[in-house]
């Protein structure tokens, strides 16, 4: 005969004040409430007993039943608060911290510079413009008036994909960004005012300036009656801009095929005002890109007629600016993930 209902409620209240555990009170349940539970052994007799009776034990139990779930919810709420009291009291978790707040990341230092490159072109009225890092011999070179076989590929080491002993459609990881003045050219009329950020790839010995993979800014005006001086006046604005105002700049003469005449550009060294140190080699001067007037073959290539239309077009090294601008010394900082260096940006 199972015990009268009055009688394990009471119990079941008294042992539960005395439960001092969360993971306690799931046993507690089980002894009073679950499926071999005392109360519920209680309802399951109801089924052989007289209606009357039947009703009036029925509600009792059911009664019953609501308070002790009514006290458990009661009850765990309690312990749980005492349970968080103390181990605030403990020192565990200390609620008056302030969170910790998630790092923030950072633009790549390269990055940084593209975007003060590329930006000071735009506020010139030029547009930017990306393309491929994988690219056809013809882009890289031959619509570069650098033909097969012709001497001057020797500036550029080649990282090939399929090299031309080997391919009709010779494929390579660019060399340089000048392979997008030809893209641009044949999806455009003039006039043409692009900047053109981008990786490139070469074969080479890494030292203190030279990666094997490094940005390159290349830029392209084409238009009527452009001329040498609009190349002159833009860099000008150029190295003012990025390098700040009353730089000087250099203008001499250097060879690329794909432009005649060709320069180099330098600005005179802000290390020492020009006078000659250690960065500038004692020169006074510090290059930074080559640039020139767009070769009448390319122009011929792409569809204008270059007596009608004439361009310049230039091509630097962003790391290497970065390098002048913030006194850094190895160009493979970069790219060796060191976090120390990184965050100084
Ligand atoms: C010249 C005339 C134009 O009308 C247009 C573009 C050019 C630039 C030409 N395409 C070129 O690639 N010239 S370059 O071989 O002298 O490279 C240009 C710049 O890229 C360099 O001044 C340097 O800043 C950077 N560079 C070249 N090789 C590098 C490198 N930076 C890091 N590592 C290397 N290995």
């Amino acid at each position: 005969m199972p015990d009268d209902v009055e009688t394990i409620k009471n119990e079941a209240l008294k042992e539960l004040e005395s439960i001092g555990e969360v993971k306690r009170l799931d046993e507690w349940r089980v002894a009073y409430l679950g499926r071999s539970g005392r109360l519920t052994a209680v309802l399951r007799t109801l089924g052989a007993l007289p209606l009357e009776e039947r009703r009036a034990l029925g509600q009792r139990a059911n009664e019953a039943k609501t308070a002790l779930e009514e006290a458990l919810a009661q009850r765990e709420g309690v312990i749980r608060e005492q349970e968080m009291a103390q181990s605030v009291a403990a020192g565990r978790i200390d609620v008056t911290l302030p969170g910790r707040s998630a790092p923030l990341g950072r633009l790549h230092p390269s990055t940084q510079m593209v975007r003060e490159i590329c930006d000071a072109f735009v506020t010139m009225g030029f547009q930017v413009v990306e393309g491929p890092e994988v690219e056809w011999d013809y882009y890289n070179f031959e619509a570069l008036n650098i033909p097969k076989d012709h001497p001057a590929r020797d500036m550029w080491d080649t990282l090939w994909i399929t090299p031309p002993s080997e391919s009709e459609r010779p494929m390579l990881l660019r060399t340089h960004t000048s392979p997008m003045q030809v893209r641009v050219m044949e999806k455009t009329r003039p006039p043409v005012r692009v900047v053109v950020p981008g990786k490139c790839y070469r074969y080479e010995a890494t030292d203190a300036t030279h990666e094997s993979q490094f940005y390159q800014i290349e830029g392209l005006a084409v238009d009527e009656n452009i001329t040498f001086a609009d190349l002159k006046g833009t860099l000008y604005q150029f190295a003012q801009r990025i390098f700040g105002q009353g730089r000087k700049v250099r203008f001499r003469c250097d060879y690329f095929p794909f432009v005649e005449p060709g320069v180099d550009m330098s600005i005179d060294c802000f290390f020492c005002e020009g006078s000659g140190c250690r960065i500038c080699k004692d020169s006074g001067w510090i290059e930074i890109m080559g640039a020139g007037m767009v070769h009448p073959n390319v122009l011929r290539k792409v569809g204008y007629d270059p007596e009608v239309y004439t361009g310049f077009a230039f091509g630097m090294g962003p790391e290497r600016i970065a390098m002048l601008k913030y006194g850094i010394d190895d160009i493979r900082l970069f790219y060796a993930n060191d976090l120390r260096f990184l965050r100084q940006f």
